[in-house]
């Protein structure tokens, strides 16, 4: 019976010292909590290398190139096969009018030049084509209607 007794009151004391060790190392936690700010930047540091590579991985794929040529009054491109994906467009005006280059996608309008492109200039349409049918046409007066548009498969 007496060497069951004893162990208890030997518990007691180391109990209480855990705690109060316990209760330092809270207190040094709280302490490093002032300093974490400065191992707070370090994250975020290493937060921005590791962004490089995903922004790396966004632009691998560039856009592809395509020019479209007008004429008074017709649009040529040079690019018989359009895979999807995106584009930068070069618009060429070899025409003797001014020019547009409207980008149609089921009767609506998804990307064009930035205004109306004078003889002998250019411009561009930055736009991604989805795999499907398109339209591109010039909208200034009846260009449209007079041939200014052509049908284009995206595959
Ligand atoms: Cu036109």
């Amino acid at each position: 019976m007496h060497h069951r007794i004893d162990p208890a009151p030997r518990l007691l004391p180391r109990l209480a010292r855990s705690l109060a060790v316990l209760a330092l190392g809270m207190a040094a936690l709280t302490a490093c909590g002032g300093g974490s700010s400065s191992s707070g930047s370090g994250n975020a540091a290493a937060t921005t290398t590791s962004e490089a590579p995903a922004s790396t991985g966004a632009s691998q794929s560039p856009a592809q190139t395509l020019t479209a040529t007008e004429a008074d009054f017709s649009i040529s491109l040079d690019k018989n096969t359009l895979p999807a994906g995106d584009y930068a467009i070069t618009v060429v005006n070899n025409g003797r009018a001014n020019h547009d280059l409207v980008v149609e996608q089921n009767g609506n309008d998804v990307a064009r030049t930035d205004g109306k492109i004078a003889p002998g200039k250019s411009g561009t349409v930055a736009v991604t084509l989805e795999p499907g049918t398109y339209v591109f046409y010039c909208s200034i007066g009846n260009h449209r209607a007079m041939g200014m548009e052509l049908t284009v498969q995206v595959t």
